[in-house]
């Protein structure tokens, strides 16, 4: 947050800058002084307003996860996760780690399909359900375009849709969270780790909280891509352990201490693990996890017993 004021106000003295001669210092000085104490006291009272944890969903230190990747409108992988989903014990939380729509090669593309049948498991579960948003649904809300062998997959998908059905689309896509965070220390999310503007003293889940889907609209896709919180979260394929771990901290400071980061999103055979801190996995597996077990570290994570083949 008050970094954020940082970067605005900064931006205010340069533009000041070019409106005004020397002479005019003091002036310019009052007025930043001003500016600075109506923005801490705007985003004090926008944060005591917004909804808690909008972006961000905390689950308990109770229960069990189970964690899926991309799905890319494949029916098959879709319905063996509701199987496995809907055959759990009641305490058991199901994070999908989003991309649903736009196909892929080597299935029938049913996104549809995929979309339909979420939105009602969703309803049906409610807070058991977290599907996650990814950056083929944020193309469709304010995000930069996403396109395969030269076919914008964004403008294809919604040319063959309805209106009605674009709407339920996009107000599906609005209510999407970015992040999960367990009461173990487990952090998920589309892609990761955010690299931009971090360190330690970042309250990230602060930054995530307010974050709003249709502020890249006019940016530059790779400067929203590289710069930005959301960019990283839906884009990142940077897997420095390093930056894992000052992600990590920054999404610590509520003194829930994070241990390590579950992402999707970028290709992987089955699943990767990436220092300790890391682990990507792919569609063909899924992660099984006990709430209530410390894990500090991804080769804790046993195949088998945590890293589940899809079929
Ligand atoms: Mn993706």
């Amino acid at each position: 947050m008050n970094d954020m004021i940082k970067k605005i106000t900064e931006r205010y003295k340069r533009e000041l800058n070019t409106l005004l001669g020397e002479e005019k210092k003091l002036l310019q000085q009052e007025l930043i002084n001003r500016l600075d104490s109506i923005l801490i006291e705007c985003l004090a009272e926008a944060k005591r307003v917004a909804p808690e944890d909008k972006r961000v969903i905390r689950l308990p230190r109770k229960g069990k996860l189970k964690i899926f990747a991309d799905l890319h409108g494949n029916w098959r992988n879709y319905s063996r996760i509701k199987k496995i989903f809907i055959g759990s014990d009641k305490d058991c939380y199901l994070a999908l780690l989003g991309d649903y729509i736009h196909g892929s090669p080597g299935y029938p593309e049913e996104s549809e399909r995929v979309l339909d049948d979420l939105i009602g498991l969703k309803r049906r579960y409610r807070k058991r359900v977290i599907p996650l948003l990814g950056d083929h649904e944020h193309s469709h809300i304010g995000g930069p375009s996403v396109s395969k062998h030269g076919v914008d997959q964004t403008l294809a998908f919604e040319y063959r849709l309805s209106q009605d059905k674009i709407k339920k689309y996009k107000n599906f896509f609005r209510s999407l969270p970015l992040l999960i965070k367990t009461g173990s220390g487990i952090v998920i999310s589309h892609s990761g780790p955010v690299r931009a503007f971090i360190s330690k003293e970042v309250n990230l889940i602060d930054e995530i909280n307010m974050i709003s889907y249709d502020d890249s609209i006019n940016m530059d896709p790779y400067e929203f891509r590289d710069n930005t919180i959301l960019g990283n979260l839906l884009w990142n394929r940077i897997f420095d352990p390093k930056d894992a771990r000052t992600f990590l901290e920054s999404l610590s400071q509520d003194g829930n201490k994070c241990f390590l980061t579950v992402y999707g999103h970028t290709p992987v055979d089955g699943y990767r693990m990436v220092g300790n801190n890391q682990l990507i996995l792919s569609p063909q597996c899924f992660l099984e996890i006990d709430l209530s077990e410390r894990i500090e570290s991804v080769q804790q994570l046993k195949k088998g017993k945590h890293i589940k083949k899809l079929r």
